[in-house]
């Protein structure tokens, strides 16, 4: 039986990716960080199928101390701060988990398990102001915020980690990716919750940013399927994951209310707090290589995801 490990286990990408490694006969170990209330609500409904390792991304010997243990065939590093906007007030925290931790998980990498296979959860927001669209792995990496800043260092560091050591280490470059178990801090989960407050009469109102933004959506399930595949190859090395298709806010505001029979211009607000700098070229994704080299597909479009996020969201405000 493999072992993965998966850090980032009780956040959106872990929890789909433990469950669809799982499904493949893995042996999952998940790495959670001690808080004060552990937030197990992504895996509740399979914590009695996976393992779970105390350790964190700033403190090395817990991550030792996990690879020592449970010798991993594959590790999935998608733990980190992940929130762009959050970056800004807590710049040198993002940069230890999302940058250096990347460094120090590839260390007990080299150090106890160098035949072990590396994925790096690496994202869209490295192109940043990007320079053209849509981005491939050619694309200058261009980031404008400290998020994406300490995610082209860890992106780095894998490459030549790779190059130096010889590890089978690879970087996913995802583009934006959903669900109902999204943060509600991210928009369109902001929007999918929004959206059942109000046809439930618990809201009259949804507050946004800028409507016309544009992003490159996906279903999460749909991209954890892709990470695996990148570490089935022969060889190892990047992917760009999208669908290959921008929308604005506004066209995920409007299909989400089309859910339920509401018009979206009589609720959504812009608001100026929500606002960021203007963005250039849009952040869309070429899947192109990733689909011939990967056989990789999205399943769910963008209007199958708005859907099931919205519907997610009355079943769950209406129990
Ligand atoms: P998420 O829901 O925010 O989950 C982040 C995970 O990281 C949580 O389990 C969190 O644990 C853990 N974590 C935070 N700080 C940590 C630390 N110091 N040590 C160990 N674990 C820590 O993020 P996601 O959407 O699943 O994304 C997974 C990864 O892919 C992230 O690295 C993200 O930056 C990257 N990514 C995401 C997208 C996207 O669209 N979702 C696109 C490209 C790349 P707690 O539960 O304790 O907070
Ligand atoms: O949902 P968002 O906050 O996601 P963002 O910043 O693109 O980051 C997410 O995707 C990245 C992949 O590209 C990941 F790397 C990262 O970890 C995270 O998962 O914002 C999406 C867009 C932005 O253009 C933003 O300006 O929505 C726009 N927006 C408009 N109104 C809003 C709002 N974003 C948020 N969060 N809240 C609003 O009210």
């Amino acid at each position: 039986m493999k072992v993965a490990l998966i850090t980032g286990i009780t956040g959106q990408d872990g929890s789909y990716l433990a469950e669809y490694l799982l499904g493949k006969g893995y042996r999952v170990v998940g790495m959670v960080r001690r808080t004060s209330t552990i937030d197990y609500s992504r895996i509740d409904h399979i914590q009695d199928q996976i393992e779970i390792a105390h350790g964190d991304l700033l403190d090395q010997g817990s991550l030792y101390d996990i690879f020592d243990t449970y010798q991993p065939d594959e590790v999935y590093n998608l733990g980190g701060q992940s929130n762009v906007q959050l970056s800004w007030a807590q710049a040198v925290l993002t940069a230890e988990s999302t940058a250096l931790g990347v460094t120090r998980v590839l260390d007990c990498l080299r150090m106890v398990t160098p035949l072990a296979r590396f994925y790096q959860a690496s994202t869209s927001e490295m192109f940043g102001e990007a320079d053209e669209s849509p981005q491939h792995l050619g694309t200058r990496l261009n980031p404008r915020n400290p998020y994406g800043v300490a995610k082209v260092y860890g992106h780095l560091i894998t490459q030549n980690y790779r190059q130096k050591h010889g590890l089978f280490a690879v970087s996913g470059i995802l583009y934006n990716h959903e669900s109902p178990r999204r943060d509600l801090d991210f928009v369109t989960r902001k929007i999918s919750h929004g959206v059942a407050q109000i046809k439930l009469g618990l809201a009259d109102e949804l507050r946004l940013g800028n409507l016309d933004a544009q992003r490159d959506w996906g279903f999460a399930g749909d991209y954890v399927r892709a990470m695996w595949l990148m570490l089935q190859g022969d060889q190892p090395r990047d992917y760009v994951i999208g669908s290959g298709q921008a929308h604005t806010v506004r066209e995920f505001c409007r299909v989400a209310f089309d859910v339920v029979g509401l018009d979206y211009q009589a609720y959504v607000v812009a608001d100026p707090a929500f606002f960021r700098p203007a963005e250039g070229h849009p952040l869309v994704a070429d899947p192109g290589p990733a689909q011939a080299e990967l056989g990789w597909k999205p399943e769910v479009g963008f209007e199958a995801l708005i859907e099931m996020m919205v519907r997610a969201d009355l079943a769950a405000l209406a129990s």
